[in-house]
This record gives structure tokens, sequence and C-alpha cells, in this order.
């Protein structure tokens, strides 16, 4: 039982203050997910993914870097990827320190956009089969022809769970869910359509996050998954409904 979770950079990071995290928000996502690694009904392999919140994404703005408007300048890409390698110290050190055999997992090294994105996940499986907790994030990743550009969380939850299979998949982020026309968190989703009128026409051209374009990448998955606040959180990795659940199969 392979679980993927993505904890938004939103949600761990103050957002407004260039790289500063939300220590509180971390510790007790890490509370969160310390606990249901011993529970029972938690999960037996689980791999995270976080995002970039005010680390990544006040870099990639400053150096008008994103998921497809690329650089060559490597010292641009290096100060992303820097920032990206601290916030990620925080989360792996925030998990260990609770018992949580929290490995650091840079794609950096090993992903490339090239026909699609290329994500080799030997280290991940493996680090699965010994029982560690591989901890990949948002990072900035080779593009065949456009040089360095932005390679988000969310392509990197659907590239995993695709890749290793993934039972369940998870996205914590700042909002309950999807959200209806009256603001209420809407239950479940199994078609774009279904939505469409909230979220808007097409996803297609969404490419940076918003709940469209993490909609769609989500229906296309072969397993289900949620969207969902932190107070979820347990809920979630304890095998309960959180949030929004979407579901294409
Ligand atoms: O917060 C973006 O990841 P995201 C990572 O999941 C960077 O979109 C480097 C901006």
């Amino acid at each position: 039982m392979v679980t993927v979770l993505k904890l938004g950079g939103s949600v761990i990071t103050e957002k407004d203050a260039p790289e500063t995290v939300d220590e509180a928000a971390i510790d007790r996502a890490s509370d969160a997910i310390a606990a249901a690694l011993s529970n029972e009904k938690g999960p037996t392999s689980l791999v995270l993914v976080h995002g970039g919140g005010s680390f990544g994404h006040h870099h990639a703005a400053r150096h008008g870097v994103s998921t497809t408007g690329g650089t060559h300048d490597a010292a641009a890409l290096t100060e992303i990827h820097r920032a990206m390698g601290e916030l990620n110290t925080v989360v792996v050190d925030a998990l260990q320190e609770r018992g949580v055999a929290a490995l650091p997992v840079r794609p950096l090294s090993v992903a490339a956009r090239r026909n699609g994105l290329q994500l080799p996940l030997e280290s991940v499986e493996t680090m699965l089969s010994e029982e560690f907790v591989p901890v990949l994030h948002g990072d900035v990743v080779t593009d065949s022809g456009a040089g360095g550009t932005i390679l988000s969380g969310d392509e990197i939850v659907v590239a995993v769970a695709s890749g290793l299979g993934a039972d369940r998949v998870g996205l914590c982020s700042t909002v309950p869910g999807v959200l209806d026309e009256d603001g209420d968190v809407v239950e479940r989703i199994t078609t774009y359509e279904q939505v469409a009128s909230i979220l808007g026409g097409s996803g297609a051209t969404d490419v940076t996050g918003g709940m469209a374009g993490k909609v769609r990448r989500l229906l296309d998955l072969k397993a289900p998954a949620a969207i969902f606040d932190p107070p979820n959180l347990n809920r979630f990795l304890t095998g309960e409904p959180a949030g929004t659940t979407v579901d294409g199969r």
C-alpha cells in the first residue's frame, strides 16, 4: 500500500515572507505523519512531496522562471534549488526528530523534461523497500530546449503515484477541498465536467498548480486522490475520507 502525500508550500511556509517556514504547521504535520506511521490504519509505505511556498516561488518569480518559461542562468537555477533544499532540510529534520525515517530526494539531480517529465524512481522504490520515507520537493529541472524550468510538487506527485502504482494520493493544501458556488466542499469528483462551471471550462492552461489543474491531473490517476486541509491530515493518513475525493477511474 503506497501512499503519496503532498504538503503544499503555503501550508508549511509563511507565503508572503520570503524564505520563512511556518514552524508550528511543520510540527503539526510531522506529528500527524509520525502518529499515522505507527497506527495500524496508517500507510505501510509513504512518499512525501512538498511544495515551494515562500522558498521556491519567491526566487522563481525574481528570476522569471516558471513551469514553462525557462532560463539558462545556472546561478538563478541554483539559487532556487538551494532555497528548496533548505526547506527540505527543515521538513526532513522535523520528521526525523519524531522518529520518522525520512530521507531527502532532490529531483534536479535525476529528473528531466524531455518528451514529457522523466523522473526515475529506482531510488524512491528502494527507499520504500528499506522502510524509509522519501521526501521530494518542487524543484528546478533541466528542460530540453529551455534550459531549466520549475518542476511543481503536483507534477512530482502525479509522476511518483503513476510510476509506483500508488494506492492513495493526498494533497494537503490551505483550502479544505474543492469548493462549490456556496463555499461548501464538493465531496466527490469523478469527471471534470462535474466541476467545470466552478473551476473554469478548461484546466488545460492552468499549469502552475491552481485547483483546475490539480483536479485534471488527479482525475488521470489510477488511484483515488484527496484534496484537504491540515486539520484533516490525520483522517487522510488513516484511510478515512478527507476533503474532496477525486476519482476518475
Ligand atoms: O509549490 C514549486 O512547487 P509547488 C517549486 O508545488 C518551486 O508549485 C521551486 C517554485
